[in-house]
């Protein structure tokens, strides 16, 4: 077929190792980048058939994220910047699958299967991460979205959070922002800016950030967006990719699971810091106490903070909207019972990855969702936004009532609700904190976290260990999680869970007590029951 020859033709300058199968995951394709040019060329093809399908534009970013500078990786973004579909994911790991002679007909496949018109118009937006290999591996995407008559916007340069914002910018005519890094800049910027209003009189030190741009996109595009910040906030910059490599030693996922600060930035006794990761869709803060402990908030700390003066907000403005905040095992058990017992906000867990949590915040009209290695954000239901302006529009509310929902609209205006993105969620920080008058200190001091340990562990088979309840039970193997009920039982405060990794090829142990010692004892005494 005619329409087919000019994929025919490109696919074989975008050539399939032989044997090589990879799968398309929690985080899309992710390894090696010298292994994905041909998955890059694919990606373009598939994308092109989504975008067809929905009528749409699709979104593929190419970032590997916390991942070493070596790897790289490709994600599709969905018309209004969610996660492709589970259906599609399972094409792209047949597209990607395909030997070299069959791709033509694995193509055909999808067609048929989605009963794609081939005569609609497609569009792809395209961005990439600053890897090495980055640039060559979008220009593959680009020649297979080409190769299918697709129209293709080159976006360079942008973090993975930038891309949703722009996919969603364009389903949605400009009514979410304009679809460009400027517009971008623009929105978030004067939402903050408002926001910060409601502070006055902050001095130089409370409005001082020290950044870690992990040496990525994220650093660059924080400096491209200070300017619009006014000096409301004062970004001190470090590991800005001028001389680091990326994720190396620094970065979001370092800070995380090292629970230490990140190299190369230069922090004073109880200054408030925050590191990116690779493609800035996630953050964590962290601060050093006078005695030189490192104290870390991560996404149970935010999504503690952000719902909790969401609430107050609420009550403030006299709206009946239900907030719950979704979490998932990993979440400290101290976040839950202050969440639940305190707050008294509903609580729900779900599987990990961020299209299970995604998911589960669209069921409430406002859904604060984070993982505990700081992915998240917030989403406000259609009916909630509504009800928001209308009030903001209201003649008759009185000034406090006023006061709280113009905060509540530019809380709205400045979270992107695509996907979490460490741009905006660090704005939102930086205001919350501005607005309530409150330090790091008083942050970190709303709970203390119960201390906890993960392990990995490398069995032949982790597909053997199935789980139920959100992750949070091992069903298989049998014998399991009755041996890790009995574990559990020794520890005060004690909890424990295994999982397969959706990413590597271990089994992860998480357990938290009351003591460090308990937690590293449970995790230990627990991954030996896993072989
Ligand atoms: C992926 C997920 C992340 C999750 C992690 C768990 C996305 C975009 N990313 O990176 O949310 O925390 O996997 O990895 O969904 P694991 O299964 O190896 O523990
Ligand atoms: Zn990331």
């Amino acid at each position: 077929m005619a329409q087919f020859e000019e994929v025919s033709q490109k696919s074989k300058l975008h050539p399939k190792p032989e044997g090589l199968t990879l799968q398309y995951g929690t985080a899309g394709f992710r390894t090696n980048a010298k292994h994905l040019d041909h998955i890059m060329f694919r990606m373009g093809l598939l994308a092109t058939l989504r975008s067809k399908k929905t009528k749409s534009t699709i979104g593929v970013m190419v970032t590997a994220s916390h991942n070493p500078e070596e790897d790289n990786g490709v994600k599709l973004i969905d018309p209004m910047g969610e996660m492709v579909t589970e259906v599609w994911e399972g094409y792209a790991t047949q597209l990607a699958n395909a030997e070299q002679d069959s791709l033509l007909k694995a193509l055909k496949d999808v067609i048929e299967k989605e009963d794609i018109s081939m005569s609609e118009p497609a569009s792809v937006y395209v961005g990439k991460d600053t890897r090495p290999s980055s640039a060559s591996l979008s220009q593959a995407v680009l020649d297979g979205v080409s190769s299918l008559g697709g129209k293709t916007h080159d976006y360079g340069l942008v973090t993975t959070p930038q891309l949703h914002y722009m996919v969603c910018c364009c389903n949605t005519n400009g009514c979410y922002g304009s679809p460009t890094v400027e517009g971008y800049y623009q929105k978030l910027s004067q939402a903050f800016l408002q926001l910060t209003q409601n502070a006055p009189n902050r001095t130089d030190d409370q409005k001082k950030l020290l950044v870690d741009g992990a040496n990525g996109i994220g650093a660059l595009k924080m400096r491209e967006m200070e300017p619009f910040l006014r000096s409301e906030l004062q970004v001190v910059l470090s590991n800005d990719g001028s001389s680091g490599k990326l994720n190396h030693l620094c970065g979001a996922d370092y800070v995380k699971v090292q629970q230490k600060a990140p190299q190369g930035v230069c922090m004073a006794t109880g200054e408030r810091c925050c590191s990116f990761d690779g493609d800035a869709d996630r953050i964590v803060y962290y601060y050093t106490d006078s005695k030189g402990r490192f104290h870390l908030l991560d996404g149970d700390k935010i999504a503690t903070l952000i719902s909790t003066y969401l609430k107050e907000l609420l009550t403030q403005a006299g709206l009946n909207l239900q907030i719950a905040v979704v979490q998932t095992a990993y979440a400290n058990g101290s976040s839950t019972r202050y969440l639940e017992d305190v707050m008294k906000v509903t609580v729900c867990c779900t599987k990990t990855g961020v299209k299970h949590l995604h998911h589960a915040a669209q069921e409430y009209d406002i859904g604060v969702y984070f993982e505990a290695n700081g992915h998240g954000t917030v989403l406000f239901s259609k009916a909630a936004q509504k009800q928001i302006l209308e009030l903001v529009k209201d003649q008759n509310t009185n000034d406090e009532r006023k006061r709280a929902v113009k905060i509540l609209e530019n809380t709205v205006n400045l979270i992107n609700q695509t996907v979490g993105d460490a741009i905006s969620d660090m704005l939102v920080i930086e205001a919350v904190l501005a607005i309530r008058g409150m330090s790091v200190q008083d942050w970190d001091a709303i709970y203390t976290d119960l201390p906890n340990r993960q392990l990995k562990v490398t069995v032949s088979d982790r597909r053997v260990i199935n789980t139920t309840d959100a992750e949070r039970k091992a069903v298989t193997p049998e014998g399991l999680q009755e041996a890790i009920d009995s574990l559990v039982k020794k520890y005060k405060n004690a909890r424990s869970f295994v999982r397969p990794s959706g990413t590597e090829d271990v089994v992860r142990v998480y357990a938290e007590a009351d003591t460090q010692e308990s937690a590293d004892n449970l995790a230990h005494e627990v991954s030996l029951a896993v072989y």
